[in-house]
């Protein structure tokens, strides 16, 4: 393991002020895993000559091959500088954007992160993630310009122009930290004054608000990217360089007798070497005078390149080598490619790992440091804020901030993800020498076998060689290929050791009832009773990871990253183990990117079924965020972030966890349902007449199955759907409007929010009590005000407040409206009086009511998957204009309870109904005969889910496909074969700019994830590799054809011919979506081939 002992480290791991635990972050092939490699070796775990090509880190075979990191791994490094001695636990990151789950883990185990910038790329989509997602776990980043070779080699700028270069990129980088900051204040501030509006709410006289603890108070300067302030380090990571204006500051300071301070804050900026008074002046840039940080840094370097790669000028080199005191190997002097001879000058020169590793030391936290701030973050779990909590899961906090590895201390530690490992490469595996015993024991176990054999060549000398080689692997074998888990974790606060129980915290265990159930200063040893999302785990092994190795260890003091052995049975991904069960479980990890792709998979051979259920549910144990499901088909679906993290998750499948031949689907596309306004134009552009709009009522007759008398059933011109259920005793009018497009939009984004209204009103309901968070009420209320803001409109007055039901799951972004006259029901927000008024909420009771739930519940099922091909529905609006029940199964005196439910008014809608009437009048005859239809309950949720089918069906209906948003760097000569692979996939382009400073253009495009498999390869391959995109999932959107479109008008049928059999992008996805379901798939067959051959003429 190097040259520092296991013992040093030891040592090391009980001195939390000097271990700092941190992780590389930026965008994909920025160079983390590069630098990582340098920093590396510098602990001669791997030699210098191989840092930056080893990629030491990337320890899998397909990142190898590929180039990317996929998987997050972490290494313990040591650094010792004057007298300190550090201990870094260093997490190498992956910066594509698939992987960012992998992101999200090592985030929430560090203090610090080192950012990685490409001098050329600058600031890009992945490098916004994650400085946010340093930046919400609370963790200091540090910045690293790398690659600024390539300023030099690629772009062939000069000292000037680079350092005005790395201006720009400082200020991008600066640029989002500042919009963070801002909004954090922003809502601090907001969030104050709510405070203070919920203390004064007692009648308590005049209230008085300090408006001004705003932006101006509020000191961010630490917060930024400065070289003077020495968290930014330039750097090569390939050529083995990198330095920190500190460092030239202490040389130049002996050297031209300038004091070191001073130098350290004109190094950087707009300051000049006035050589005449020797002094140093401000105002370079107004003078035309070349910055110092030119004259006294860039310079040297550049002349440094163009001595040794440019020129190759033996003479100059040796002067600067002597100049610097720098002795090189003769073959690396002699060797013919000259960057060899660079990495071995620059790498004592101005060494990488020294730079970067004293940057980290100096201006990264240690574990003591961390924020209360954090500490909070950490054991509040969203619903609950951490003063809510009980005030011995409040007393934990100090130890947090202690950090201390005492035996009292209560043992703290988040595990972050499961990781596999082989069997064989654990370090009790691992070959070590024998002792005496074992050397005799082992000469015993040799001599049997070869007794045996033998025996059996003896018996059957003939088949020897058969026997030989088809020997069965031994169970011993047979274990060794199996992968075992590790947890990645942390420890924060007392020492684990090897053995120890611990309780193993679920994300919904509430330390509140924990506390209350369990027996006072009971452990996780005891025989405890049951709690829930409470069980209890032993800690078999504990690891030190070194990268592509484990070390055993004893026991880990606080404060520390490390891998925990046999936790598989009782964590699935994350979790909380503490030895106090009065801890809180950490709040779940914040993932960027929701998983999207989703493809079906069965083994080669059916038998081997049970293998690939194992398999799938290994996998889903070791990522964090592909997800394994066994849909109500019995097919078994994994889904993934994209295409790549895909393809590592059934490599990973088919060699590591299953072990079989697999067969996969194609991506199974999701997209979603549908309505909107009548279009004013047809598709020739011209406007509409009453006519087409007969057109499309006559379709939809057409549609509605056969078979029923249409007494059950009438459809408005105006889309209005009346629906009786069969045994002629409830009747629903049904209206489907669509949503305005930022309603959704707004329903879609707090589906969580609007999870936990159902929940509090559903414990309402049943009159259980609860513990309401008054945050999420101020949330809910606030969602409540948006949507009255968004429906402003005369059709949707008082609409907020009629709502009946979210869905599809009660949460969905559809809505279900009650605009029944007369009938009261408590509303949707119920939860927001609930403070105010204890019962008046409570509705008159009406006969209805008891069947309000069926009309939710068959709301919730047309919701949940659509007519035009099963998929869930999204921005409909169902309106339930009329609805009533007559009670006869229930009650005698029916007549009565009618008069009840149905108002004069609706009474007097019916009477315009033809066949309304009919179905009131016939349903007083057979009242007798409906018990055969079963109960009403379940009729009505029939009845309304098909009347919820056909109102969408009466109007224009479209689909909606995920969209994803890529960016796109592409130099100026490939520009036209992006757009040309663009085009062809249905992509649009959103916006182009020309990054400042080099050839590159940014393209911002949005493209169909329907259209999307393959589209990273095609870029790469259409332009030689000079472009690759960044693929996230982004919105839904509204495809514009009209997948039902056939030609009515005139012009029209002129213009598309009366098959119309142009391509129709939305039914194509709709016929493949039914297809692949097993619907009927409506399709026009060639009819006439001739005549289509005589017309395509030219072929
Ligand atoms: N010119 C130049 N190339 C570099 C430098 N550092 C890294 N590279 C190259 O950039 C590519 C990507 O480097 P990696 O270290 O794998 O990048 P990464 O950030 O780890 O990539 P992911 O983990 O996939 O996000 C490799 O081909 C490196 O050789 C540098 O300082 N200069
Ligand atoms: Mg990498």
């Amino acid at each position: 393991m190097g040259v520092i002992g296991l013992d040093k480290i030891k040592t090391l791991q009980r001195n939390p002020a000097n271990i700092r635990n941190l992780c590389i972050l930026a965008h994909v092939d920025h160079g983390k895993t590069t630098l990582a490699d340098c920093l590396v070796a510098n602990n001669g775990i791997i030699s210098s000559r191989l840092a930056g090509k080893l990629r030491y880190l990337d320890s899998r075979e397909d990142e190898q091959v590929r180039g990317i990191t996929m998987k997050s791994s972490a290494i313990s490094l040591h650094y010792s500088t004057g007298n300190q001695e550090y201990l870094l636990n260093l997490i190498d990151s992956p910066g594509h954007v698939d992987f960012s789950s992998e992101v999200s883990t090592a985030v929430r185990l560090c203090d610090g992160a080192i950012v990685v910038v490409d001098a050329v790329e600058g600031v890009c989509p992945q490098t916004q993630a994650v400085l946010r997602q340093a930046w919400l776990e609370n963790v200091r980043p540090v910045l690293v310009i790398n690659k600024m070779d390539r300023l030099i080699m690629e772009l062939k700028l000069t000292a000037l122009e680079a350092y005005t270069h790395l201006q720009k990129i400082l200020g991008q980088v600066n640029a989002v930290t500042g919009t963070l900051f801002t909004s954090k204040v922003l809502e601090e501030r907001a969030e104050k004054v709510k405070e203070e509006v919920h203390r004064d709410k007692d009648p308590s006289g005049d209230q008085v608000y300090d408006w001004s603890a705003g932006l101006e108070d509020a000191d961010d300067s630490h917060l930024y990217f400065s070289p003077d302030q020495g968290n930014v380090v330039f750097a090569s990571a390939i050529d083995g360089w990198g330095f920190s204006i500190q460092h030239f500051a202490h040389i130049y300071s002996q050297r031209m007798g300038i004091r070191t301070e001073v130098l350290l804050k004109t190094l950087w900026g707009d300051f000049y070497l006035d050589t005449k008074i020797q002094r140093i002046m401000k105002g370079a840039q107004t003078k035309g005078k070349k910055p110092l940080f030119v004259q006294l840094v860039l310079d040297n370097i550049w002349s440094l390149y163009d001595a040794v790669v440019t020129r190759r000028d033996k003479q100059k080199v040796e002067k600067v080598m002597t100049s610097l005191g720098i002795k090189v190997m003769t073959r690396d002097l002699r060797h013919s490619d000259p960057k060899v001879l660079l990495f071995a000058i620059c790498n004592q020169w101005l060494p990488v790992s020294k730079a970067v590793l004293s940057m980290v030391c100096e201006k990264l936290p240690s574990p003591l440091e961390m924020a209360a701030e954090k500490v909070e973050k950490l054991m509040s779990v969203r619903t609950r804020r951490f003063d809510s909590l009980p005030e011995r899961t409040q007393e934990l906090k100090t130890a947090f901030l202690q950090c201390s590895s005492e035996i009292n201390a209560p043992v703290i530690i988040f595990v972050s993800k499961m990781f596999a490992v082989d069997t064989k490469t654990l370090p009790q595996k691992r070959q070590r020498p024998l002792n005496q015993e074992e050397i005799a024991q082992r000469r015993e176990v040799a001599r049997q076998r070869h007794a045996e054999k033998l025996a059996a060549e003896s018996l059957e000398r003939a088949t020897q060689s058969a026997t030989m080689t088809s020997l069965p692997l031994k169970p011993e074998e047979e274990e060794e290929q199996k992968e075992v888990f590790i947890a990645f974790a942390r420890i924060y606060s007392g020492t684990v050791k090897k053995g120890q129980r611990v309780f193993v915290l679920g994300p919904k265990y509430d330390p509140a009832q924990g506390l209350s159930l369990l027996p006072e200063g009971c452990s996780a040893s005891d025989c405890i009773q049951e709690v829930p999302h409470l069980s209890c785990c032993t800690v078999e092994n504990l690891y030190l990871l070194m990268g592509r190795e484990l070390e055993e260890l004893e026991e880990i003091p606080a404060g520390n990253v490390m891998g925990i052995g046999g936790l598989e049975d009782c964590v699935l991904k994350t979790a909380t183990l503490s030895a106090s069960p009065a801890c809180s479980p950490f709040t779940p990890l914040y993932f960027e990117a929701a998983p999207i792709v989703r493809v079906a998979v069965e083994p080669k051979h059916p038998s081997e079924m049970p293998k690939l259920v194992s398999g799938m549910r290994l996998l889903n144990q070791a990522d964090p965020c592909a997800e394994v499901l066994i849909q109500e088909t019995g097919e078994h679906v994994l889904v993934t972030a994209g295409e790549v993290h895909l393809q590592r998750c059934l490599d990973d499948l088919r060699e590591r966890f299953a072990k079989i031949e697999i067969s996969v689907s194609k991506p199974i596309i999701p997209f979603r349902e549908t309505v909107v306004r009548p279009p004013k134009v047809d598709m020739v552009n011209e406007e509409l007449g009453k006519q087409q709009k007969v057109a499309v009522i006559h379709q939809v007759k057409k549609e509605l199955p056969q078979g029923r008398s249409s007494d059950y059933q009438h459809v408005d011109p105006d889309g209005l759907v009346t629906l009786t259920t069969p045994n002629r005793l409830a009747t629903v009018c049904v209206r489907a409007i669509p949503l305005p497009q930022e309603v959704t939009v707004l329903l879609e984004r707090n589906s969580e929010l609007i999870r936990a209204l159902e929940l509090m009103n559903s414990s309402l309901r049943e009159g259980r009590a609860m513990d309401i968070n008054f945050r999420i009420l101020e949330t809910i209320a606030e969602l409540k005000d948006h949507l009255q803001s968004l429906l402003q409109e005369r059709k949707w007055r008082n609409a907020v407040e009629r709502i009946w039901a979210f869905g599809p799951r009660r949460y969905g972004p559809n809505i279900l409206l009650n605009s029944i006259k007369d009938y009261s029901r408590p509303s949707v927000w119920q939860c927001l009086e609930w403070r105010h008024s204890n019962d008046q909420v409570r509705a008159p009771a009406s006969p209805l009511r008891d069947f309000d739930n069926s009309i939710v519940s068959g709301f919730q099922l047309a919701t949940l998957s659509g007519p035009m091909c099963e998929e869930p529905l999204m921005g409909v609006c169902f309106s339930v204009e009329r609805w009533d029940v007559e009670s006869v199964p229930f009650s005698q005196n029916s007549d009565t309870l009618k008069e009840d439910s149905v108002s004069p008014e609706a009474l007097r809608d019916v009477s315009s109904h033809g066949n309304s009437v009919d179905a009131t009048t016939e349903r007083k005859m057979d009242a007798s005969s409906v018990d055969c239809y079963g109960p009403v309950s379940g009729q009505l949720i029939a009845a309304m889910k098909e009347a919820c089918r056909y109102a969408f069906q009466a109007q224009p209906q479209r689909l909606m496909a995920a969209m994803y948003t890529c960016e796109i760097m592409a130099t100026a000569e490939v520009l036209g074969r992006v757009y040309g692979v663009l085009g062809k996939r249905e992509g649009r382009v959103l916006h182009e700019e020309m990054k400042e400073g080099t050839d590159m253009f940014i393209i911002t495009a949005v493209l169909p994830v329907a259209e999307s498999f393959g589209f990273a390869d095609e870029i790469r391959k259409r332009t030689s590799g000079l472009a690759s995109p960044q693929l996230v999932f982004s919105h839904w959107e509204v495809i514009s054809s009209d997948p039902y479109w056939v030609p009515t008008t005139e012009e029209e049928y002129l213009h598309f011919g009366e098959k119309a059999d142009s391509v129709n992008q939305a039914l194509k996805y709709m016929n493949a979506v039914r297809r692949r379901k097993g619907l009927f798939v409506e399709e026009k067959i060639v009819e006439h081939a001739e005549k289509q051959r005589t017309l395509g003429k030219n072929k």
